[in-house]
């Protein structure tokens, strides 16, 4: 059981302590709980590993007591918790469920549940329209509507997978296929090969000499908890997780237009079916036809090539002008993975990060990058242990030392700013003229009005030490939508005054979006593809970010963190003497 595993239950036993408040001493449990579940997330060791291991005691972790030890150890022994379990017996999932909601919390749930008699999402949503939310304490209009807002970001969320849980899975059922000795070639198409930020289901392209055994194989796998069909060219499974996988079993002569087909988007599709048609072809997954003869299938590039185009990379097939700019031979020459030399946002053990200076810049070098910046959080972010100024100057001490240590890589000291709720930084200039540069970013205060948003923003861009606009927007897919502001107005204060706009590629952010990276790159901007890694192994998210930038037509021109250390530097505006 991993450590996220067993912090989800000590999350939910705490919620559930919430709102049956059953004893008198609910608070001070429910506070128990939550401190060890903060501790369990960020605990740099399995916690399964130490309750196996006869010489190691669980309580010597912070927040740990003895009775929450051994709830850890019957979690790991049973995989459950029967305390647990007695709780959910009394709350119904359909009023759990509202927790899913932005801005709704335990005590809402119990309020709405109290005095409204509200069970599930539905129950919520009727009394938000009656306006019978805005006369129970703590509430108003305006969060009502708030309400509804936030149910409908739920409705749009639901049934959809972040795109790295998308690609993990995939990974894991391709490998699994290949290892099948009928199974030619196995391609992941759908929204996950153009990078989409979530993903609605699998569709996984399979070759292979018996495709009735291919489908046999497939269903064994594990993870699959359901089969919704099975025929001779498709199987279509639930996974345990509830994502749904449809595998398609093709003939080598037909891979290229099912490939095309099923890689999507629909609309793409549809624009290029209607200029096959112009052309006297018809265009389906299974060839481009002239009459009834198949003149291409095999593959896509001899399919957009008949069709008087260069092969069109996925991440911009959505039918926002990639087609024209295919014939007219102006595809961008996108941004690769490759191409990154460095990463501009992580963190360390000196706030919440996970490894040291030496260990992340030892991993940098492993990729083959030739610079990082280390942006530590800063005071005001106290849930991040973020550094005060004398332990912010430490910290640039610590950074220089590594540079002895861990050779043939530029370690820059750097800083994630908190920008203050009035648009001002939360360190001195005094300070901030002492880093390398500086990344300024929100995390506060984020549902204020979108002008007082955008006024602090603005503000922010003016201090010439901020080089780069972290995370611009602060949303959380699936979880917290974008804060709002006026993203034209600060884009182009960022271009006027050069502040670099990153692109958070962790894939819980992927912020900026792929619409808000093509904006940038409509306006002729640059942008840092960046990891915000808390350990080394979160380097491999540079690969979603990639993807996004792609997605935002992106090249590598245009991505500063392809340049070398000396062309990177004389990118960033400078400060003042
Ligand atoms: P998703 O799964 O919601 O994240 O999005 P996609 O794009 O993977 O969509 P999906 O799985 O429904 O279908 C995969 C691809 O198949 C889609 O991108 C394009 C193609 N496709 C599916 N239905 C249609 C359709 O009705 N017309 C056309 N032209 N293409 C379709
Ligand atoms: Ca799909
Ligand atoms: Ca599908
Ligand atoms: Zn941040």
């Amino acid at each position: 059981m991993e450590n996220s595993e067993i912090a989800a239950v000590f999350e939910e036993v705490s919620n559930l302590m919430k709102i049956l408040q059953e004893d008198s001493k609910w608070q001070f449990k429910a506070v128990a709980y939550d401190r060890a579940r903060r501790a369990i997330e960020s605990y740099p060791e399995r916690l399964e590993d130490i309750v196996h291991d006869p010489d190691r005691k669980l309580t010597d972790i912070p927040g740990i007591g003895a009775d929450l030890a051994q709830k850890i150890k019957e979690l790991v022994e049973t995989g459950r918790l029967e305390y647990h379990q007695a709780q959910l017996k009394k709350v119904p999932r359909s009023l759990l469920e509202l927790l899913q909601l932005q801005t709704v919390g335990p005590q809402k749930v119990r309020l709405f549940n109290q005095e409204l008699g509200v069970q599930s999402i539905e129950d919520l949503e009727r009394a938000a329209k009656e306006g019978r939310l805005r006369e129970l304490p703590g509430m108003s209009a305006k969060s009502e509507q708030n309400i509804l807002k936030a149910i409908e970001t739920f409705r749009r969320a639901a049934g959809r997978f972040r795109l790295d849980a998308a690609y993990e899975t995939a990974e894991e059922l391709s490998d699994y296929l290949r290892n099948s000795k009928w199974v030619e070639q196995v391609t992941a198409a759908g929204s996950l090969r153009r990078g989409r930020e979530t993903v609605g289901d699998l569709d996984l392209l399979v070759t292979g000499s018996d495709h009735g055994a291919i489908a046999d194989y497939f269903v064994k796998h594990s993870r699959v908890a359901q089969i919704l069909a099975k025929g001779e060219d498709k199987v279509s499974v639930k996974l345990e997780n509830d994502m749904q996988v449809d595998v398609r079993l093709l003939e080598a002569e037909s891979y290229g237009a099912a490939l095309q087909y099923f890689t999507g988007s629909k609309e793409h599709n549809v624009a290029l079916r209607a200029r096959a048609q112009k052309l006297g072809f018809k265009l389906s997954e299974y060839g481009l036809f002239k009459g009834e003869k198949s003149v291409a299938g095999r593959t896509e590039e001899e399919i957009y090539q008949k069709l008087g185009l260069p092969w069109i990379p996925p991440e911009l097939r959505e039918n926002m002008g990639e087609i024209e700019a295919a014939e007219k031979g102006r595809l961008p020459h996108l941004v690769e993975l490759s191409d990154i030399r460095g990463d501009l946002q992580m963190h360390t053990h000196a706030s919440d990060g996970h490894a040291s200076v030496e260990q992340m810049a030892a991993a940098a070098k492993k990729l083959g990058y030739r610079y990082i910046l280390i942006t530590d959080h800063s005071k005001a972010v106290t849930v991040a242990n973020g550094l005060d100024e004398k332990r912010a100057v430490e910290n640039i001490r610590r950074i220089k030392a590594a540079r002895e240590k861990v050779k043939d890589i530029e370690i820059w000291a750097g800083a994630e700013v908190d920008i203050l709720g009035d648009g001002s930084m939360d360190y001195p200039d005094s300070l901030l003229k002492q880093f390398d540069a500086v990344v300024a970013s929100v995390h506060s205060r984020m549902t204020r009005p979108g002008e007082e948003m955008t006024q602090r923003l603005l503000k922010a861009l003016e201090n010439p030490y901020v080089k780069i606009l972290g995370h611009p927007t602060g949303r959380q897919i699936l979880r917290r939508d974008p804060f709002n502001f006026d993203v034209e107005k600060v884009f182009d204060a960022a271009r006027r005054l050069g502040v670099i706009l990153e692109v958070n590629a962790s894939p819980e952010r992927l912020d900026l979006c792929d619409r808000h990276v093509k904006l940038a790159h409509d306006k002729g901007m640059k942008v840092v593809i960046s990891t915000d890694a808390h350990r080394p192994e979160h380097f491999a998210f540079m690969r979603y970010g990639v993807i996004t930038a792609r997605r935002g037509w992106m090249e590598k021109k245009d991505v500063i963190n392809t340049f070398t250390p000396q062309k990177l530097l004389a990118s960033l505006r400078p400060s003042p003497e």
